[in-house]
């Protein structure tokens, strides 16, 4: 292996994404290659990855089919510019997916990341009520620890306060449910929750405050990731829904996370059984390698924007790269491999013995809940006394040191294998984590 891959010359330069910069550098962790279910770290050890990168790599590291696609894409046509001209890829891929996608959502638009796709979302929401002659419907409403990326509309709508405290006032007009973590009732849940749900009903407390006439859009994730992996209590999502439908307000899920058969199905809307009016996607849209989101949309909504002179534009909406040729010739390679594996509904063949393997960790030391949906499973464990979320961060660091990745946030570690996993590496996997918690971290 070369030299410039093992020995990063100065580590200074990169104020690194979400990281603790200092730490980091004093001890640096570094991947130099991947295949399947495993990286390859730059002192030459393999990792299992826990976590498919950030959540996105669903169907495992290099498959050749997206190699592939990428090298013959970027040969061809490497770019095409995205306004008032096309490709045909762009044009494929969103027929590809909307034949998956939950019925009635029937157009797409195309973004470069998860943060992007919200943004989207939000902006065709106050545009469509506006287009239907509803100006005055402004408001948003998020909930309490969501995550919906780190721009500024994201940011407002989303609930996690570190992610929010430093930038100012942020958008106006924003209101927050609360969040729907009930340790105390719900802890060691084995999928949805039993008990909660009703709290959807503070929904109709804060349209009744700020009336209907003036709320455009709803947005959650189905499943919360980011914040720890809190999984929806049973009748919650229906009843957002319902409360929705009955005073014309845009229900979005943001799918960044449950896209793409993170919880057995395509979307967490196919797999909950509640039908949104706007999805927002990435990650998984493109197994994570080629930055690429999509928004997709009802026809209702897409129809609300198609009038006026033909020659005009009718969302003044878009980015240089939205379906990039290359992003779509990944995003087709990554559905031809879904496709051909069966990755799509993979999880909720795995979901019973992902289940099994992850509570068995109940009798692990400092563990205080576990829960989990599809192939998606967090360890909640105690915070030492006055040094939050320095346990989780430890084992973090332990496990990548006995080749495993998790991921951590506060003291909470969220595990979310590709799709691709087999029996004996979900098996490897909670052995490894049971001698990390064992070991008094
Ligand atoms: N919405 C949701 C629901 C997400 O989970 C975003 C939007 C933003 O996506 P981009 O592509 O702009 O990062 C996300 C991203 C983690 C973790 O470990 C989660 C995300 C990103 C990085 C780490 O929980 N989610």
């Amino acid at each position: 292996m070369s030299n410039r891959l093992n020995t990063p010359n100065d580590l200074r330069a990169f104020w690194m994404p979400f990281t603790a910069n200092r730490q980091f550098k004093k001890e640096p962790r570094l991947f130099v290659g991947a295949k399947d279910m495993y990286y390859t770290t730059h002192d030459g050890r393999q990792v299992l990855d826990g976590t498919a990168g950030l959540w996105c790599v669903n169907a495992g590291h290099c498959r050749p089919k997206i190699t592939e696609a990428i090298r013959e894409q970027a040969g061809e046509l490497d770019y095409a510019p995205a306004f008032q001209l096309g490709h045909p890829k762009a044009f494929e891929l969103a027929n590809r997916l909307v034949d998956i996608a939950p019925d009635g959502m029937d157009h797409v638009l195309y973004t470069n990341s998860g943060s992007e796709s919200v943004e989207t979302a939000l902006k065709v929401a106050l545009a469509y009520h506006r287009a239907k002659g509803d100006g005055s419907r402004f408001r948003l409403i998020g909930r309490e620890r969501g995550y919906h990326g780190v721009n500024f509309g994201g940011i407002s709508v989303g609930g996690i306060v570190s992610n929010r405290k430093m930038f100012g006032t942020l958008l106006t007009g924003v209101d927050h449910m609360p969040h729907t973590h009930f340790p105390d009732r719900n802890a060691f849940s084995r999928g949805e929750p039993e008990h909660g749900g009703d709290i959807a009903s503070e929904l109709q407390r804060i349209i009744t405050l700020h009336d209907a006439s003036t709320i455009a859009a709803v947005i959650v994730e189905p499943v919360a990731g980011s914040t720890g992996v809190l999984i929806p209590p049973k009748g919650y999502l229906q009843k957002l829904r319902e409360i929705c439908t009955q005073h014309g307000i845009l229900l979005i899920f943001d799918e960044v996370i449950t896209g793409f058969g993170r919880l057995g199905a395509p979307f967490a809307a196919q797999y909950f059984d509640v039908k949104p009016d706007i999805i927002t996607t990435a990650k998984g849209l493109t197994n994570g390698v080629i930055p690429m989101g999509a928004v997709f949309v009802t026809s209702e909504i897409h129809d609300a924007f198609m009038n006026g002179p033909e020659h005009m534009i009718e969302f003044f909406h878009g980015y240089t790269y939205s379906g990039n040729p290359i992003a779509c010739a990944a995003a087709l390679g990554t559905l031809d491999t879904y496709r051909e594996e069966g990755l799509l509904t993979r999880a909720s063949e795995l979901a019973s013995y992902w289940e099994e393997g992850l509570h068995s960790l109940k009798d692990c030391p400092n563990v205080i809940d576990i829960r989990n949906v599809g192939l998606i499973g967090a360890v909640e464990l105690a915070s030492i006394p006055g040094e939050p979320t320095k346990r989780a961060f430890n084992a973090f660091l332990k496990a990548y040191e006995k080749g495993l990745l998790i991921r951590t946030t506060g003291d909470i570690i969220a595990l979310s294998p590709p799709l691709i996993i087999e029996k004996p590496e979900i098996d490897e996997l909670f052995g490894k984590l049971r001698e990390v918690l064992q070991n008094n971290i």
